[in-house]
Protein backbone atom coordinates (compact mmCIF):
# COMPACT_ATOMS: atom_id res chain seq x y z
CA UNK A 1 0.00 0.00 0.00
CA UNK A 2 2.64 2.62 1.26
CA UNK A 3 5.20 1.80 -1.23
CA UNK A 4 2.55 2.25 -4.44
CA UNK A 5 3.23 5.73 -4.07
CA UNK A 6 6.28 5.45 -5.46
CA UNK A 7 5.71 2.66 -8.03
CA UNK A 8 6.87 3.73 -11.80
CA UNK A 9 5.01 2.46 -14.48
CA UNK A 10 6.77 -1.22 -14.53
CA UNK A 11 5.67 -1.64 -11.21
CA UNK A 12 2.37 -0.79 -11.52
CA UNK A 13 2.09 -3.23 -14.50
CA UNK A 14 4.05 -6.35 -12.67
CA UNK A 15 1.33 -5.34 -10.01
CA UNK A 16 -1.56 -5.79 -11.74
CA UNK A 17 -0.61 -9.13 -13.82
CA UNK A 18 0.32 -10.70 -10.50
CA UNK A 19 -3.59 -9.77 -9.45
CA UNK A 20 -5.18 -10.76 -12.31
CA UNK A 21 -3.31 -14.19 -11.89
CA UNK A 22 -4.11 -14.12 -8.30
CA UNK A 23 -7.75 -13.65 -9.22
CA UNK A 24 -7.83 -16.19 -11.27
CA UNK A 25 -9.45 -19.37 -11.25
CA UNK A 26 -10.98 -22.15 -13.60
CA UNK A 27 -12.10 -20.33 -16.87
CA UNK A 28 -12.87 -17.43 -14.50
CA UNK A 29 -11.81 -14.78 -12.82
CA UNK A 30 -12.74 -13.43 -9.03
CA UNK A 31 -13.19 -9.75 -8.78
CA UNK A 32 -11.97 -9.55 -4.87
CA UNK A 33 -10.41 -12.33 -2.79
CA UNK A 34 -12.40 -12.83 0.32
CA UNK A 35 -15.23 -10.49 -0.22
CA UNK A 36 -16.20 -11.51 -4.32
CA UNK A 37 -15.57 -15.19 -4.94
CA UNK A 38 -17.38 -15.91 -7.92
CA UNK A 39 -17.52 -14.51 -11.76
CA UNK A 40 -19.05 -11.19 -12.15
CA UNK A 41 -21.16 -10.39 -15.78
CA UNK A 42 -19.75 -6.65 -16.29
CA UNK A 43 -16.68 -7.42 -13.84
CA UNK A 44 -15.43 -10.01 -16.18
CA UNK A 45 -16.02 -7.77 -19.39
CA UNK A 46 -13.19 -5.27 -18.01
CA UNK A 47 -11.00 -8.28 -16.68
CA UNK A 48 -11.27 -9.96 -19.88
CA UNK A 49 -10.74 -6.48 -21.61
CA UNK A 50 -6.85 -6.79 -19.29
CA UNK A 51 -6.32 -10.15 -20.32
CA UNK A 52 -6.64 -8.88 -24.22
CA UNK A 53 -3.11 -7.54 -24.09
CA UNK A 54 -1.29 -9.85 -23.03
CA UNK A 55 -2.91 -13.57 -22.85
CA UNK A 56 -5.82 -13.35 -25.73
CA UNK A 57 -6.56 -16.95 -24.82
CA UNK A 58 -7.64 -15.66 -21.24
CA UNK A 59 -10.08 -12.77 -22.41
CA UNK A 60 -11.76 -15.40 -24.38
CA UNK A 61 -11.71 -17.83 -22.12
CA UNK A 62 -13.48 -15.07 -19.33
CA UNK A 63 -15.90 -14.55 -21.85
CA UNK A 64 -17.11 -18.36 -22.79
CA UNK A 65 -16.99 -18.96 -19.87
CA UNK A 66 -19.61 -16.39 -18.58
CA UNK A 67 -21.80 -16.90 -21.60
CA UNK A 68 -22.22 -20.96 -20.67
CA UNK A 69 -24.55 -19.62 -17.90
CA UNK A 70 -26.61 -17.47 -20.49
CA UNK A 71 -30.02 -18.64 -19.88
CA UNK A 72 -32.38 -19.79 -23.09
CA UNK A 73 -33.95 -16.43 -22.76
CA UNK A 74 -31.23 -14.24 -24.04
CA UNK A 75 -30.44 -12.85 -20.21
CA UNK A 76 -27.18 -12.95 -18.39
CA UNK A 77 -26.77 -13.17 -15.02
CA UNK A 78 -24.71 -11.12 -12.78
CA UNK A 79 -23.19 -13.59 -10.79
CA UNK A 80 -22.37 -17.25 -11.53
CA UNK A 81 -21.90 -19.20 -8.25
CA UNK A 82 -19.03 -21.30 -9.84
CA UNK A 83 -17.72 -22.34 -6.73
CA UNK A 84 -19.74 -24.21 -4.03
CA UNK A 85 -17.03 -24.74 -1.47
CA UNK A 86 -17.02 -20.51 -1.58
CA UNK A 87 -20.85 -20.92 -1.11
CA UNK A 88 -21.06 -19.94 2.95
CA UNK A 89 -19.32 -16.86 2.25
CA UNK A 90 -21.22 -14.93 0.04
CA UNK A 91 -24.61 -13.31 1.04
CA UNK A 92 -27.02 -13.66 -0.92
CA UNK A 93 -26.29 -16.95 -2.49
CA UNK A 94 -27.52 -19.09 -5.03
CA UNK A 95 -29.78 -20.78 -2.45
CA UNK A 96 -31.61 -16.98 -1.92
CA UNK A 97 -32.41 -16.70 -5.22
CA UNK A 98 -33.41 -19.63 -5.99
CA UNK A 99 -33.51 -19.21 -10.13
CA UNK A 100 -34.95 -22.41 -11.01
CA UNK A 101 -38.54 -20.61 -10.01
CA UNK A 102 -37.72 -18.56 -13.45
CA UNK A 103 -38.96 -20.60 -16.37
CA UNK A 104 -36.24 -19.41 -18.08
CA UNK A 105 -33.73 -20.10 -15.92
CA UNK A 106 -30.16 -22.16 -16.98
CA UNK A 107 -30.34 -25.14 -14.80
CA UNK A 108 -26.82 -26.14 -15.44
CA UNK A 109 -25.62 -23.28 -13.46
CA UNK A 110 -26.33 -21.95 -9.86
CA UNK A 111 -26.83 -18.34 -10.83
CA UNK A 112 -28.29 -14.89 -9.46
CA UNK A 113 -31.82 -13.77 -10.98
CA UNK A 114 -30.44 -10.51 -12.03
CA UNK A 115 -28.09 -8.88 -15.12
CA UNK A 116 -25.61 -6.38 -14.97
CA UNK A 117 -24.49 -3.78 -17.35
CA UNK A 118 -24.41 -4.94 -21.24
CA UNK A 119 -20.52 -4.03 -21.90
CA UNK A 120 -20.17 -7.33 -23.95
CA UNK A 121 -20.17 -6.22 -27.48
CA UNK A 122 -17.55 -3.40 -27.01
CA UNK A 123 -15.93 -5.69 -24.78
CA UNK A 124 -15.75 -8.39 -27.72
CA UNK A 125 -14.94 -5.67 -30.31
CA UNK A 126 -11.80 -4.35 -27.99
CA UNK A 127 -10.40 -8.30 -27.93
CA UNK A 128 -10.39 -8.61 -31.31
CA UNK A 129 -9.11 -4.87 -31.97
CA UNK A 130 -5.97 -5.74 -29.17
CA UNK A 131 -5.49 -9.01 -31.24
CA UNK A 132 -5.04 -7.56 -34.48
CA UNK A 133 -7.47 -9.44 -36.00
CA UNK A 134 -5.75 -12.51 -35.04
CA UNK A 135 -7.80 -15.85 -36.77
CA UNK A 136 -8.51 -17.55 -33.54
CA UNK A 137 -10.26 -14.48 -32.53
CA UNK A 138 -11.97 -13.81 -34.99
CA UNK A 139 -13.87 -17.57 -34.78
CA UNK A 140 -14.18 -16.45 -31.01
CA UNK A 141 -16.33 -13.24 -32.30
CA UNK A 142 -18.31 -15.21 -34.52
CA UNK A 143 -19.02 -17.29 -32.12
CA UNK A 144 -20.38 -15.89 -29.24
CA UNK A 145 -21.69 -12.34 -31.77
CA UNK A 146 -25.31 -14.21 -31.67
CA UNK A 147 -25.18 -14.90 -27.66
CA UNK A 148 -24.32 -11.44 -27.12
CA UNK A 149 -27.38 -10.36 -29.82
CA UNK A 150 -29.42 -12.58 -27.86
CA UNK A 151 -28.47 -10.43 -25.06
CA UNK A 152 -29.74 -7.19 -26.50
CA UNK A 153 -32.99 -8.79 -27.59
CA UNK A 154 -33.80 -10.41 -23.77
CA UNK A 155 -33.24 -6.83 -23.13
CA UNK A 156 -35.46 -4.52 -25.94
CA UNK A 157 -38.29 -7.18 -25.41
CA UNK A 158 -38.42 -7.38 -21.66
CA UNK A 159 -37.32 -4.44 -20.11
CA UNK A 160 -38.71 -1.59 -22.49
CA UNK A 161 -42.45 -1.96 -21.63
CA UNK A 162 -43.39 1.18 -23.94
CA UNK A 163 -40.96 0.79 -26.29
CA UNK A 164 -38.93 3.50 -26.13
CA UNK A 165 -36.00 2.49 -26.90
CA UNK A 166 -34.65 2.59 -23.48
CA UNK A 167 -34.32 -0.39 -21.30
CA UNK A 168 -35.42 -0.51 -17.66
CA UNK A 169 -33.17 -1.85 -14.66
CA UNK A 170 -35.42 -3.86 -12.28
CA UNK A 171 -32.68 -3.80 -9.17
CA UNK A 172 -29.94 -1.38 -7.77
CA UNK A 173 -27.73 -4.45 -8.11
CA UNK A 174 -27.98 -4.49 -12.21
CA UNK A 175 -26.82 -0.89 -12.17
CA UNK A 176 -23.16 -1.76 -10.85
CA UNK A 177 -23.55 1.25 -8.61
CA UNK A 178 -25.21 -0.53 -5.72
CA UNK A 179 -25.80 2.25 -3.06
CA UNK A 180 -25.97 4.98 -5.16
CA UNK A 181 -27.94 7.93 -3.72
CA UNK A 182 -30.05 8.00 -6.60
CA UNK A 183 -32.20 4.84 -5.05
CA UNK A 184 -32.88 6.70 -1.47
CA UNK A 185 -35.67 8.05 -3.23
CA UNK A 186 -36.94 4.36 -3.80
CA UNK A 187 -36.23 3.26 -0.28
CA UNK A 188 -38.04 5.73 0.85
CA UNK A 189 -41.03 4.98 -1.34
CA UNK A 190 -41.98 1.56 0.47
CA UNK A 191 -41.42 -0.26 3.63
CA UNK A 192 -39.34 -3.67 3.49
CA UNK A 193 -39.23 -5.88 6.71
CA UNK A 194 -36.18 -6.65 8.43
CA UNK A 195 -34.53 -9.13 7.15
CA UNK A 196 -32.26 -11.40 9.70
CA UNK A 197 -29.09 -12.26 8.08
CA UNK A 198 -25.21 -12.54 9.03
CA UNK A 199 -23.66 -9.86 6.44
CA UNK A 200 -20.55 -11.23 5.05
CA UNK A 201 -19.24 -8.16 3.11
CA UNK A 202 -18.37 -6.46 6.58
CA UNK A 203 -16.01 -9.62 7.76
CA UNK A 204 -13.82 -8.07 5.37
CA UNK A 205 -14.35 -4.56 4.62
CA UNK A 206 -15.40 -1.77 6.93
CA UNK A 207 -19.27 -1.38 7.72
CA UNK A 208 -18.71 2.52 7.06
CA UNK A 209 -17.29 1.74 3.34
CA UNK A 210 -20.37 -1.04 2.52
CA UNK A 211 -23.86 0.17 1.97
CA UNK A 212 -26.09 0.29 5.30
CA UNK A 213 -27.64 -2.68 6.51
CA UNK A 214 -31.15 -1.06 6.57
CA UNK A 215 -30.41 -0.72 2.59
CA UNK A 216 -29.84 -4.55 2.43
CA UNK A 217 -33.18 -5.08 3.71
CA UNK A 218 -34.39 -3.39 0.66
CA UNK A 219 -32.43 -5.07 -1.99
CA UNK A 220 -33.55 -8.43 -0.48
CA UNK A 221 -37.14 -7.86 -0.32
CA UNK A 222 -37.69 -6.60 -3.88
CA UNK A 223 -36.25 -10.46 -4.93
CA UNK A 224 -38.24 -11.74 -2.69
CA UNK A 225 -41.05 -10.17 -4.57
CA UNK A 226 -39.67 -11.11 -7.52
CA UNK A 227 -39.40 -14.99 -6.11
CA UNK A 228 -43.22 -14.51 -5.45
CA UNK A 229 -43.84 -13.50 -9.43
CA UNK A 230 -41.38 -16.16 -10.55
CA UNK A 231 -39.38 -13.86 -12.11
CA UNK A 232 -41.79 -12.90 -14.59
CA UNK A 233 -40.03 -9.88 -16.25
CA UNK A 234 -44.19 -9.22 -17.74
CA UNK A 235 -45.36 -8.98 -13.40
CA UNK A 236 -42.46 -7.20 -12.35
CA UNK A 237 -42.50 -4.32 -14.75
CA UNK A 238 -46.85 -3.90 -13.97
CA UNK A 239 -45.49 -4.41 -10.13
CA UNK A 240 -42.15 -3.75 -8.89
CA UNK A 241 -41.78 -0.54 -7.01
CA UNK A 242 -38.07 -0.41 -8.33
CA UNK A 243 -37.99 0.52 -12.41
CA UNK A 244 -35.33 2.90 -13.31
CA UNK A 245 -34.16 3.84 -16.92
CA UNK A 246 -30.36 4.06 -15.69
CA UNK A 247 -27.74 6.00 -18.23
CA UNK A 248 -25.14 3.55 -17.13
CA UNK A 249 -26.25 0.98 -18.34
CA UNK A 250 -28.48 2.05 -21.72
CA UNK A 251 -24.92 3.79 -22.37
CA UNK A 252 -23.57 0.18 -22.14
CA UNK A 253 -26.40 -1.08 -24.13
CA UNK A 254 -25.64 1.31 -26.54
CA UNK A 255 -21.82 1.40 -26.85
CA UNK A 256 -22.25 -2.40 -27.42
CA UNK A 257 -25.22 -1.76 -30.07
CA UNK A 258 -22.72 -0.16 -32.06
CA UNK A 259 -20.00 -2.74 -31.85
CA UNK A 260 -22.17 -5.06 -32.60
CA UNK A 261 -23.28 -3.61 -35.63
CA UNK A 262 -19.40 -2.46 -36.50
CA UNK A 263 -18.59 -6.63 -35.95
CA UNK A 264 -21.62 -7.55 -38.20
CA UNK A 265 -21.51 -5.73 -41.08
CA UNK A 266 -17.63 -7.31 -40.72
CA UNK A 267 -18.84 -11.22 -40.09
CA UNK A 268 -21.56 -10.96 -42.57
CA UNK A 269 -24.96 -10.64 -39.76
CA UNK A 270 -26.95 -8.89 -41.89
CA UNK A 271 -30.21 -9.29 -40.48
CA UNK A 272 -28.97 -8.37 -37.02
CA UNK A 273 -27.27 -5.51 -38.53
CA UNK A 274 -30.69 -4.19 -39.41
CA UNK A 275 -32.18 -4.84 -36.19
CA UNK A 276 -29.07 -3.07 -34.21
CA UNK A 277 -29.70 -0.31 -36.18
CA UNK A 278 -33.06 0.37 -35.62
CA UNK A 279 -33.15 -0.37 -31.90
CA UNK A 280 -29.96 1.97 -31.73
CA UNK A 281 -31.34 4.74 -33.46
CA UNK A 282 -34.46 4.99 -31.32
CA UNK A 283 -32.38 4.40 -28.07
CA UNK A 284 -30.05 7.32 -28.61
CA UNK A 285 -32.74 9.89 -29.58
CA UNK A 286 -34.79 8.40 -26.45
CA UNK A 287 -31.63 9.20 -24.62
CA UNK A 288 -30.93 12.55 -24.96
CA UNK A 289 -34.84 13.29 -25.12
CA UNK A 290 -35.29 11.62 -21.65
CA UNK A 291 -32.31 11.52 -20.18
CA UNK A 292 -30.33 15.06 -20.66
CA UNK A 293 -30.38 17.68 -17.80
CA UNK A 294 -29.47 20.72 -19.49
CA UNK A 295 -29.42 23.07 -16.17
CA UNK A 296 -27.10 20.04 -14.98
CA UNK A 297 -25.01 19.84 -18.09
CA UNK A 298 -25.31 15.71 -17.65
CA UNK A 299 -27.36 12.43 -17.41
CA UNK A 300 -29.50 11.60 -15.16
CA UNK A 301 -32.13 8.38 -13.91
CA UNK A 302 -35.24 8.04 -15.35
CA UNK A 303 -37.92 6.56 -12.33
CA UNK A 304 -40.17 4.80 -14.06
CA UNK A 305 -42.71 3.80 -11.85
CA UNK A 306 -42.82 7.85 -10.38
CA UNK A 307 -42.11 9.27 -13.89
CA UNK A 308 -39.91 11.37 -13.19
CA UNK A 309 -36.24 12.02 -13.01
CA UNK A 310 -34.14 10.04 -9.36
CA UNK A 311 -32.81 12.72 -7.35
CA UNK A 312 -29.36 13.13 -7.65
CA UNK A 313 -26.37 13.54 -10.24
CA UNK A 314 -24.05 11.04 -10.15
CA UNK A 315 -20.85 9.19 -12.34
CA UNK A 316 -23.13 6.87 -14.18
CA UNK A 317 -24.54 10.40 -15.83
CA UNK A 318 -21.19 11.04 -17.76
CA UNK A 319 -21.36 7.19 -19.05
CA UNK A 320 -23.18 8.22 -22.62
CA UNK A 321 -20.06 9.97 -23.67
CA UNK A 322 -18.34 6.19 -23.73
CA UNK A 323 -21.50 5.52 -26.40
CA UNK A 324 -21.14 8.82 -28.22
CA UNK A 325 -24.80 9.70 -26.98
CA UNK A 326 -24.04 13.40 -27.05
CA UNK A 327 -23.34 16.41 -29.47
CA UNK A 328 -20.30 17.74 -29.37
CA UNK A 329 -22.25 20.73 -27.55
CA UNK A 330 -23.82 18.86 -25.01
CA UNK A 331 -20.18 16.89 -24.37
CA UNK A 332 -18.65 20.21 -23.91
CA UNK A 333 -21.91 21.09 -21.80
CA UNK A 334 -20.36 17.82 -19.52
CA UNK A 335 -16.78 19.06 -19.14
CA UNK A 336 -18.20 21.79 -16.49
CA UNK A 337 -20.34 19.40 -14.79
CA UNK A 338 -17.41 17.52 -14.60
CA UNK A 339 -15.05 20.10 -13.21
CA UNK A 340 -17.84 20.73 -10.70
CA UNK A 341 -17.17 17.19 -9.16
CA UNK A 342 -13.51 17.60 -9.04
CA UNK A 343 -14.45 21.03 -6.87
CA UNK A 344 -11.60 22.60 -8.69
CA UNK A 345 -9.18 20.19 -8.60
CA UNK A 346 -9.83 19.07 -5.00
CA UNK A 347 -11.36 16.06 -6.01
CA UNK A 348 -9.49 13.02 -8.28
CA UNK A 349 -11.78 13.18 -11.16
CA UNK A 350 -14.30 10.93 -10.75
CA UNK A 351 -16.09 11.23 -7.94
CA UNK A 352 -18.77 8.61 -7.84
CA UNK A 353 -21.65 10.73 -6.39
CA UNK A 354 -22.01 14.86 -6.85
CA UNK A 355 -19.87 16.26 -4.07
CA UNK A 356 -22.02 19.19 -3.14
CA UNK A 357 -25.26 16.37 -2.58
CA UNK A 358 -25.55 16.39 1.54
CA UNK A 359 -25.22 12.43 0.86
CA UNK A 360 -22.12 12.43 -1.12
CA UNK A 361 -19.91 10.15 1.35
CA UNK A 362 -15.94 9.56 -0.01
CA UNK A 363 -15.41 6.20 1.59
CA UNK A 364 -18.73 5.06 1.14
CA UNK A 365 -18.98 2.42 -2.20
CA UNK A 366 -20.98 4.12 -4.62
CA UNK A 367 -21.58 7.17 -2.41
CA UNK A 368 -18.75 9.10 -3.25
CA UNK A 369 -15.47 7.32 -3.76
CA UNK A 370 -13.66 7.17 -6.99
CA UNK A 371 -14.04 3.77 -9.19
CA UNK A 372 -11.52 3.23 -11.96
CA UNK A 373 -13.46 1.37 -13.97
CA UNK A 374 -16.02 4.68 -14.18
CA UNK A 375 -13.25 6.82 -14.87
CA UNK A 376 -11.56 4.30 -17.81
CA UNK A 377 -15.24 4.83 -19.94
CA UNK A 378 -15.07 8.29 -19.43
CA UNK A 379 -11.65 8.71 -20.13
CA UNK A 380 -12.80 6.42 -23.58
CA UNK A 381 -15.29 8.47 -24.03
CA UNK A 382 -13.57 12.30 -24.06
CA UNK A 383 -11.10 10.64 -26.41
CA UNK A 384 -13.61 9.57 -28.97
CA UNK A 385 -14.86 13.35 -28.95
CA UNK A 386 -11.37 14.40 -29.95
CA UNK A 387 -10.96 15.80 -26.23
CA UNK A 388 -7.63 14.39 -25.29
CA UNK A 389 -6.11 16.98 -22.56
CA UNK A 390 -9.23 16.17 -20.37
CA UNK A 391 -9.13 12.31 -21.39
CA UNK A 392 -5.14 12.82 -20.00
CA UNK A 393 -6.30 14.52 -17.19
CA UNK A 394 -8.77 11.81 -15.85
CA UNK A 395 -5.97 9.63 -16.77
CA UNK A 396 -3.72 10.85 -14.74
CA UNK A 397 -5.94 11.40 -11.67
CA UNK A 398 -6.39 7.45 -12.43
CA UNK A 399 -2.78 6.62 -12.12
CA UNK A 400 -2.00 8.80 -9.41
CA UNK A 401 -4.36 7.67 -7.07
CA UNK A 402 -3.76 3.43 -7.35
CA UNK A 403 -0.14 4.80 -7.04
CA UNK A 404 -0.95 6.60 -4.09
CA UNK A 405 -3.55 3.97 -2.76
CA UNK A 406 -3.04 0.54 -4.37
CA UNK A 407 -5.10 -1.68 -6.44
CA UNK A 408 -8.21 -0.92 -4.16
CA UNK A 409 -11.67 -1.87 -5.29
CA UNK A 410 -12.74 2.11 -4.77
CA UNK A 411 -10.51 5.47 -3.58
CA UNK A 412 -10.62 8.16 -1.56
CA UNK A 413 -11.52 11.00 -3.98
CA UNK A 414 -9.75 14.27 -1.91
CA UNK A 415 -6.23 14.58 -2.88
CA UNK A 416 -4.93 15.41 0.14
CA UNK A 417 -6.03 13.08 1.84
CA UNK A 418 -5.14 10.68 -0.70
CA UNK A 419 -1.10 11.64 -0.91
CA UNK A 420 -1.43 11.22 3.52
CA UNK A 421 -3.74 8.17 3.95
CA UNK A 422 -1.83 5.83 1.25
CA UNK A 423 -4.66 2.90 1.31
CA UNK A 424 -7.93 2.73 -1.06
CA UNK A 425 -11.41 1.17 0.50
CA UNK A 426 -13.05 -2.31 -0.65
CA UNK A 427 -11.41 -4.80 -1.98
CA UNK A 428 -7.39 -4.78 -1.75
CA UNK A 429 -6.44 -6.38 -5.08
CA UNK A 430 -9.59 -5.46 -7.03
CA UNK A 431 -9.49 -7.37 -10.51
CA UNK A 432 -10.75 -4.78 -12.99
CA UNK A 433 -8.71 -2.00 -11.02
CA UNK A 434 -5.86 -4.00 -12.30
CA UNK A 435 -7.14 -4.87 -15.76
CA UNK A 436 -7.87 -1.27 -16.60
CA UNK A 437 -4.64 0.01 -15.13
CA UNK A 438 -2.66 -2.62 -17.86
CA UNK A 439 -5.12 -1.06 -20.61
CA UNK A 440 -4.48 2.78 -19.61
CA UNK A 441 -0.80 1.43 -19.80
CA UNK A 442 -0.85 0.07 -23.03
CA UNK A 443 -2.38 3.82 -24.58
CA UNK A 444 -0.26 6.09 -25.55
CA UNK A 445 -2.18 8.92 -24.28
C1 LIG B 1 -20.61 -4.91 -6.26
O1 LIG B 1 -21.86 -5.57 -6.21
C2 LIG B 1 -22.08 -6.82 -5.53
C3 LIG B 1 -23.47 -7.30 -5.89
O2 LIG B 1 -23.56 -7.56 -7.26
C4 LIG B 1 -21.93 -6.79 -4.05
O3 LIG B 1 -21.88 -5.72 -3.44
O4 LIG B 1 -21.85 -7.87 -3.45
C5 LIG B 1 -20.72 -3.75 -7.27
O5 LIG B 1 -19.66 -2.84 -7.13
C6 LIG B 1 -20.79 -4.30 -8.69
O6 LIG B 1 -20.74 -3.27 -9.64
C7 LIG B 1 -19.66 -5.29 -8.96
O7 LIG B 1 -19.84 -5.91 -10.20
C8 LIG B 1 -19.57 -6.36 -7.86
C9 LIG B 1 -18.33 -7.23 -8.00
O8 LIG B 1 -17.19 -6.45 -8.17
O9 LIG B 1 -19.54 -5.76 -6.57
Amino acid sequence: MGNDQFMGNDQLLNRALQILQTNNRDGYTIPGAGIYLFQWKWDSGFIALGYSHFDLQKAMVEMETLFHAQWPNGFVPHIIFHSDAERKNYFPDAAFYHSSLSENANLNFETATLTQPPVEGWVLERISQNSNHMAEVQDFVKKLFPKVMAQHEYLYENRDPFHEGLVYIQHNWESGTDNSPVWDEIWNSFEAPEYNFSRKDTRIVKEEQRPAKREYDYYLYIIDLFKKWRYSDALIAKKSPFLVQDPLFNSMLVASNKSLIRLGKQFGFSQDVKRLERWNKKSVSAFNEKLFDKGAGMYRHFDLRGGKWLDGLTSSGFAPLFAGIPSQQRMRKMLFALERFSQNGQYFLTPSSDPEDNRFEPQRYWRGPVWVNMNWLIIEGLKSYGERDWAHRIKEDTLQMVREQGFFEYFEPDKEKSRKQGFGYGSQQFSWTAALVIDLLNDTL
